[in-house]
């Protein structure tokens, strides 16, 4: 399964997280030659330009364990539209952030269109919260939770679809910030938890190989969910939540490229660029390159 069409949405949503600029990611990736770079690769490339977004209330939130819900829901049912037409009309797409609360409609659309999804969430953070464990009450802190079908009915079944994403088939790379009661969530979960200290231990090609095996044997479909957070923030300040220790650039292209060779990758996200913390445009440039790298370039 080759890749040759890849269509592109963008979402400039911050509502989900708490730090503002985060909306201005997906045209900072189109300033660095998003476009371009995918064409290069002799692939076709759409951009269907940004989802319209709700503006941030005056009024302050009025679930402060579920900041901005209504806001990040109706958003989030555009990015489920856009990606379901998407697959529809045979393009892989790619959703550029906005913070990684998106997810939950990304998640959604691949639950209309395949039965058995396998998937990669690629993050400092676990993004495992539910209204009853957040403590910031930021929904991009509970995606990927929500993604699997956790949570309270205020945001669980809110896309109108039933989750086909299943604990078993999902691994989270990456990880080294979780808050306490997330971490018990995912200790108990069926998710597969590949943190910094294994990556450490074992580098990340058997890292990659072992959350390879879980994501995209017996799937229809690979999700990749990249948080730039993950990255040490050597390599990619620009992002709404760094977290020191993280992973390295050559590691994060391995991990890139070794998706790219499984020949199952059917969606992309690449979310929490901050060009507002950005330095000379590293982090927008470098999720530029990530996202070439997971398409197909090659060194050699
Ligand atoms: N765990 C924290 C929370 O729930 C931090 C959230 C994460 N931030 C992100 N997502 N950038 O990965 O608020
Ligand atoms: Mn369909
Ligand atoms: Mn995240
Ligand atoms: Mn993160």
């Amino acid at each position: 399964m080759s890749i040759d069409k890849v269509r592109i949405v963008g979402v400039p949503l911050d509502l989900g997280a708490n730090r503002r600029g985060i909306d201005m990611g997906p045209d900072a990736l189109r300033n660095d030659g998003l476009l371009q770079n995918i064409m290069e690769l002799g692939i076709e490339v759409e951009d269907m330009g940004n989802v319209i977004t709700p503006p941030r209330p005056i009024d302050p939130p009025e679930n402060i364990k579920l900041r901005y819900y209504r806001e990040v829901i109706c958003a989030c049912k555009k990015v489920r539209d856009f990606v379901s037409e998407s697959i529809d009309d045979d393009f892989l797409p790619l959703v550029i952030g906005g913070d990684h609360s998106i997810s939950m409609g990304t998640t959604a659309a691949l639950s209309k269109h395949y039965d058995r999804i396998g998937m990669l969430w690629i993050d400092a953070h676990g993004d495992f919260n539910t209204e009853e464990t957040t403590i910031s009450g930021n929904i991009h802190g509970m995606s990927f939770a929500t993604s699997v079908g956790r949570g309270t009915k205020n945001l669980v079944g809110k896309m109108g679809v039933k989750t086909k994403v299943v604990e078993e088939k999902c691994v989270l790379i990456g990880a080294r910030d979780l808050d306490p009661l997330e971490r018990e969530e995912l200790k108990k979960s069926k998710v597969t938890v590949l943190t910094m200290r294994g990556i450490d231990e074992v580098g990340m090609c058997k890292v990659m190989k072992k959350a390879l095996k879980i994501a995209c044997e017996d799937v229809d479909a690979l999700h990749v969910s990249f948080d730039l957070d993950v990255m040490d923030p050597v390599y990619a300040p620009g992002v709404g939540t760094p977290v020191q220790g993280g992973i390295t650039y050559r590691e994060a292209h391995l991990a890139m490229e070794m998706i790219s060779d499984c020949n199952k990758l059917s969606s992309l996200e690449m979310v929490e660029l901050n060009p507002i913390l950005d330095k000379y445009n590293i982090t927008g440039k470098l999720a530029i390159d990530l996202i070439t790298s997971a398409l197909g370039k090659k060194i050699l």
